[in-house]
């Protein structure tokens, strides 16, 4: 593939925002996706003239969804990558006590969101004959965590459905790979804790966690392997993280 394209959701922040700027620097044109306007415009200056196209919608809106997918331009309809990465938490509680909003959001994102975006662009790359997916699980999508409840269910969830899409697409030659950190230091424990900084701070208080780079570099090393390899799951952690909790009532 000659410059592919890649469409990348969750690109104004964090690990979407750090892959479509490693990704765009090296060759690749970007299709970055996101709700912040300004984030998206900033991204522009920051790649390569005509390198990046940019799309504002909300994963959860179908209609807008199907919308910004079918009136892409047509230098940019042939998709060769897509990144699913548009999520995050809300909220920590336990489950008796969680919030049935937050409960929404998290699954209406983090794994509805995910559906309809694949749903609209896989159809087009098989019709091109075929294509790459990468998911962004989580360590959250292996383990369950005390408090993690939900957002971990809709981690498992897309570990379900990662595995459920390189079964259905291996006859269309669409390659699935998931990619599983653990904890990366960007502005998921702020949208976590609603926008309460110094509580997001203290969960990476006296670690070193990842950074959005270290997870967009293993993308493009997943990318950039020969045609016949798929890293098909892979979990990144920090030096000093070995699992989501160690929990024990005495
Ligand atoms: P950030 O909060 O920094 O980035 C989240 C991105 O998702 C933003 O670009 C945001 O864009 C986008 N997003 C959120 N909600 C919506 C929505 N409704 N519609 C469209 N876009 C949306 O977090 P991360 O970079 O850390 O998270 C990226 C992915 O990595 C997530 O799937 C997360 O679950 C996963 N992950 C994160 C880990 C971590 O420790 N940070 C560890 C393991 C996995 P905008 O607000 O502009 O719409
Ligand atoms: C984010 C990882 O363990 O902080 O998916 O919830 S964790």
């Amino acid at each position: 593939m000659a410059n592919p394209t890649v469409f990348i959701t969750g690109a104004t922040s964090g690990i979407g925002r750090a892959t479509a700027l490693l990704l765009g620097n090296s060759g690749f044109r970007i299709i970055a996706a996101g709700r912040r306007t300004e984030r998206l415009e900033e991204l522009k200056t920051l790649l390569p003239a005509g390198s990046v196209l940019t799309l504002e919608f909300d994963v959860r809106d179908k209609a807008a969804v199907k919308n910004a997918i079918e009136n892409l331009p047509e230098t940019w309809k042939n998709i060769d990558v897509l990144i699913n990465n548009a999520g995050n938490a809300h909220g920590l509680s336990d489950f008796q006590n969680g919030d049935l909003d937050d409960w929404d959001m998290m699954i209406d994102i983090n794994v509805k969101g995910l559906l309809y975006v694949s749903r609209e662009i896989i159809p087009d790359m098989i019709s091109r004959g075929g294509g790459r997916i990468i998911n962004i699980g989580s360590i959250a999508g292996k383990e369950v965590y005390p408090n993690g409840n939900v957002y971990c269910a809709s981690k498992f969830a897309v570990d379900a459905l990662s595995k459920a899409m390189r079964l259905d697409l291996l006859k269309e030659n669409i390659m699935v790979s998931e990619i599983n950190p653990g904890m990366v230091e960007t502005e998921f424990s702020e949208v976590r804790f609603k926008g309460d900084k110094e509580k997001a701070a203290l969960t990476y208080k006296g670690i070193e966690p990842l950074r959005a780079e270290d997870i967009a570099d293993v993308i493009q090393f997943v990318l950039t392997r020969p045609k016949h390899v798929n890293l098909a799951d892979i979990l990144i952690l920090p030096a000093a993280q070995a699992s989501t909790t160690l929990s024990i009532r005495k």
